[in-house]
């Protein structure tokens, strides 16, 4: 078995150790949400694989797992890494791979011949999906800027805030905003993330380039009605707000499908203030999602979507409020290191394939600190956020390789760095 097979095969098998307790909150899936138990395990099993591939590991004020090679104190950093938080019934590659492969590859590089020009960190961010709070990817943006006072005092499902957590986390939240890194520490910040998409597995290809991440807004739409008896109210005196949000769903859906092919629309959430057989609800809280390759169509769909709301409220006498409670603006990789990418990928005997990646990543945040980069790994029938969703070996050892083959043509590359 070469060198590889095995580091293929340790990244796959220490994701689906890490998809289950006491990595995971629930009994028999995956649910590991940011700076809880789940977390605290996953960080301490991570951090064991980060030292024993010769990294010293630091857990940094925002909850993120850093594992750095030994290099300068000084020494700017090529960042590799992705997310460790999940889903609700996850699936286990979703972020832990790409942080799997960086360690991989960071322990090849610790036996190489020579050193590096520039040292390597491993990040495990600890908040990338949101599914704890309703602001996404906290751990990625505490590095970019000092989160602030509104982003700490979020509350969860049970009225607990990000600084609340921190605390039962062992952090403090006044040190947060030490967690922003300086311009100039980081040279550059490469994903490995498996695809979630259809795209490579029908190319035939177990590696592809990213160019470029879509951009994506969140929307929350609250629908106030009058709640009432499924019996005895007419359905004509209804003012039913379950029934203007199914309406405002297959609208969503429609303005969707009617644009370019890059453009979707997601209504995965639809909470009633009641849920019973016999009562008509009295108030909705709907969840949007709508992306797209460039921002003009992502606003453009965002803005007929919201008139199409406020038509069909007010056709049925509900009442309703619209929030944009977040928007990512598109985020293109940065062009020299998607060459450098095509070019170790092509290296290790794959034809280059470039793709956009219609998921969100930690990569669109950190573009705000430094050049970005992203290699995606091929899953079967581009399944994701679900538990059938699943990787091999082989790829991730491709992965592995092209990835190893990218850092060595950046390191060929460096002319030292000019913040
Ligand atoms: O929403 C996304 O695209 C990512 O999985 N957080
Ligand atoms: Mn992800
Ligand atoms: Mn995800």
């Amino acid at each position: 078995m070469t060198v590889w097979s095995a580091a293929g095969q340790r990244a796959i098998q220490r994701c689906d150790t890490l998809g289950a307790a006491p990595y995971s909150e629930a009994e028999g899936q995956l649910f590991r949400r940011f700076l809880t138990p789940a977390h605290a395990h996953a960080i301490e099993a991570v951090g064991g694989w980060m030292r024993e591939a010769g990294l010293t590991t630091h857990i940094d004020p925002i909850g993120n797992l850093v594992g750095r090679s030994k290099a300068a104190r000084d020494a700017p950093a090529l960042l590799i890494g992705s997310h460790i938080d999940s889903v609700h019934n996850a699936g286990r590659y979703d972020g832990p791979l790409g942080v799997m492969i960086g360690i991989e590859c960071a322990a090849a590089l610790a036996r190489r011949a020579s050193p590096l020009p520039f040292a390597i960190e491993v990040i495990a961010f600890g908040d990338e999906e949101g599914s704890r709070f309703p602001l996404s990817m906290m751990g990625s943006r505490a590095l970019t800027v000092p989160l602030g006072e509104e982003a700490l005092e979020q509350t969860d499902g049970d009225g607990v805030s990000v600084a609340e957590a921190l605390r039962a986390f062992g952090l403090d939240p006044a040190e947060v905003p030490a967690a922003v890194r300086p311009p100039g520490q980081i040279i550059a910040y490469v994903e490995p993330h498996i695809e979630q998409g259809p795209v490579l597995e029908a190319a035939g290809l177990p590696v592809g380039v990213v160019t470029g991440i879509a951009g994506q807004v969140r929307l929350i739409v609250r629908f106030t009605g009058e709640a009432g008896h499924a019996g005895t109210t007419p359905m004509r005196l209804r003012r039913d707000p379950i029934a203007a949000a199914a309406e405002c769903v297959l609208a969503i859906e429609q303005i969707c499908a009617a644009g370019p092919a890059d453009l979707v629309g997601t209504v995965g959430r639809i909470l009633p203030s009641s849920a019973a057989f016999n009562v008509i609800a009295g108030r909705v809280e709907m969840g949007v999602d709508v992306r797209a390759a460039n921002d003009p169509t992502r606003d453009t769909a965002v803005e007929a979507i919201s008139r199409e709301i406020a038509a069909i409220a007010a056709r049925r006498g509900v009442a309703v409020g619209l929030e944009r409670a977040q928007t990512l603006p598109a985020s293109p990789c940065d062009p020299h290191l998607v060459a450098l990418m095509e070019d170790a990928v092509g290296a290790v005997g794959v034809s280059p394939l470039r793709l956009v990646s219609g998921a969100g990543h930690d990569a669109m945040i950190m573009a705000a600190l430094a050049p970005t980069a992203m290699l995606f790994i091929r899953c079967a029938g581009g399944v994701s956020h679900n538990p059938a969703e699943s990787a091999t070996p082989e790829d991730a050892d491709i992965a592995c390789r092209a990835l190893l083959a990218f850092i060595e043509r950046l390191a060929a590359d460096f002319k030292g760095f000019a913040p």
